[in-house]
């Protein structure tokens, strides 16, 4: 890392009120956390950028006392009053984007346009939920009954927990908190252990809106690992819902804890996402859609590209494209506005990548370029890597959170569609084609079997707009836009006599 970075990484953490150490728990106030400090790295350096002390286990009960007194209040509040505290909210982000946004790109890597992209995805998310908070519609419905009235009304739920990743720091618990707080609900956040100082920064920006308001402290934060924080989180009947982002294995133990004790869980984890390639494609758009999708982010989005279908007749053109684009990405200071991939965010990163690459060699497969860690520097910077395979490799049924892109080719759409199916995750996919019955196909139901399927666009960078997320291990939950909001309220269906005689429904007598 150079000087200058250094002294703009410490500049940015004083206008965010972020010190050398810090309290990671925040329960309407800043508690003296009693747990183990953490230190965040950036992965641009290696070095460390300030500490925060974890969660105690009393700090945790104090964070959940507080998130249900928080709740009890805040859901008498009419629903479009809360929704005037998320457009406040959209406001100070609107006012904190530049510095918020270059926090996420020092604490976590991704380049600077991106690291803005994601405060202006929190922002467009409050905008949303600044709507919803009027939209939070129940259906009426004719009874059967005479002089009956029957409708369904949604209720705030509780207190939500939020479990986050390292990728996305601040717009997934923006996606959550913005739906969750115009729901009427209040939050315990449990961000990633490797990017805590944009939660303190963003709980600071959240904060100062609910006082300077006069509303109750609904966003909550206890950063710490899962036995401090996780585990105590999925097994307290207090909070009603617990939304996680992560890995499979983490969502399998969030959902089992919480089919357990029978509360909701909202699970948004692995994707394997696939982009195919048509004879018929537009050859341009779709070398853009793969290289943003596949070394965008340095491959650590859920929804990057890991493997990429193209049909025989451009395959060897398609390949030759990428071949010669791939060595021209400029990898580096991901503060450098030039700069197109940023590092990885972690040694462990690192380590992953290359046992997934000793894999692919082992199992057949060729790497066409890249594969290396770059030596030369410091930080987490590894080449963008491009992989020759065929779908019998295991390792391509795997997720890793890595720039690596696995090539396969093949014969018709039919056949194609199968082996684009053929992973256990289901998140996002993609097909390039100018054919309208190709595209149509896709987007059968016996097409595409994601949550979110593209044509001419590649798997990742979503709008806010659509409900967000996947099926199979990729977990089943949805998050952000269209009716997500229904999963963070209670739906209560209300029927009403204003007759005389109570009639009983499916016309059973019971006359005494
Ligand atoms: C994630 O990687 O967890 O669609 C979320 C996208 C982003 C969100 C990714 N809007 O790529």
């Amino acid at each position: 890392m150079s000087v200058e970075t250094a002294t703009a990484s410490s500049a940015l953490l004083e206008s965010l009120g972020i010190e050398a150490e810090n309290s990671g728990v925040f329960a309407g106030r800043w508690l003296d956390s009693s747990g183990p400090a953490i230190t965040s790295i950036e992965p641009a350096s290696g070095a460390p950028v300030a500490s925060v002390r974890t969660a105690g286990p009393e700090d945790f009960e104090e964070v959940v006392r507080v998130s249900v007194e928080a709740f009890e209040a805040w859901r008498t509040w009419p629903a479009p009053k809360r929704g005037e505290i998320v457009r406040l909210l959209a406001d100070e982000l609107r006012r904190n984007k530049d510095s918020l946004g270059r926090l996420v790109t020092v604490e976590m890597g991704k380049v600077v346009s991106e690291g803005l992209g994601e405060v202006q995805e929190m922002i467009d998310m409050a905008d949303l939920a600044v709507g919803m908070s009027r939209q939070l519609y129940g259906l009426s419905m004719h009874s059967e009954r005479p002089q009956h009235r029957m409708y369904e009304q949604w209720h705030p739920l509780g207190p939500v927990g939020i479990i986050t990743a390292f990728n996305f720091p601040v717009a997934v618990w923006a996606w959550n908190a913005m739906v969750a707080a115009v729901c009427g609900d209040s939050m315990i956040w449990k961000p990633s252990e490797k990017t805590p100082l944009t939660a303190l920064a963003v709980t600071h920006i959240a904060a100062k809106v609910l006082a300077d308001a006069g509303a109750p402290p609904i966003f909550n934060l206890a950063i710490g690992n899962r036995h401090q924080v996780g585990e105590p989180m999925t097994a307290d009947p207090r909070i009603p819902l617990v939304s996680a982002t992560g890995s499979v294995s983490m969502g399998r133990a969030v959902g089992q804890a919480m089919a357990k004790r029978l509360g909701r869980s909202l699970l948004e984890l692995g994707g394997n996402n696939g982009l195919i390639a048509m004879d018929d494609a537009d050859l341009d758009l779709t070398l853009r859609g793969v290289l943003f999708a596949a070394v965008g982010t340095a491959g650590q989005r859920c929804t990057s590209l890991r493997r990429l279908f193209l049909q025989k007749g451009i395959a060897a053109e398609m390949k030759a494209r990428l071949l010669k684009a791939y060595p021209s990405i400029s990898i580096g200071d991901p503060l450098d506005e030039g700069t197109v991939m940023g590092p990885l965010v972690d040694q462990g990163a690192i380590d992953d990548m290359m046992a997934a690459l000793d894999k692919v060699r082992d199992q057949g497969g060729t790497v066409l370029y890249g594969g290396k860690v770059l030596q030369d520097r410091s930080g987490y910077f590894v080449e963008p890597t491009l992989v020759e395979a065929s779908a019998h490799m295991p390792i391509t049924c795997d997720e890793t959170f890595a720039p690596i892109l696995y090539i396969f080719e093949f014969e018709t759409l039919e056949e194609v569609i199968e082996m684009h199916n053929s992973v256990p995750q289901g998140l996002s996919s993609a097909i390039f084609t100018m054919n309208m019955r190709s595209a149509e196909r896709f987007l059968s139901a016996s097409g595409s079997d994601c949550g979110i399927a593209n044509v001419n666009i590649g798997t990742s960078g979503a709008e806010i707009g659509g409900a967000f997320g996947g099926e199979k291990e990729t977990g089943g939950g949805r998050e952000a836009g269209s009716d997500s909001w229904k999963i963070y309220m209670r739906r209560q269906t209300c029927t009403l006599n204003y007759g005389e005689e109570l009639p009983l429904a499916q016309g059973v007598e019971f006359d005494i």
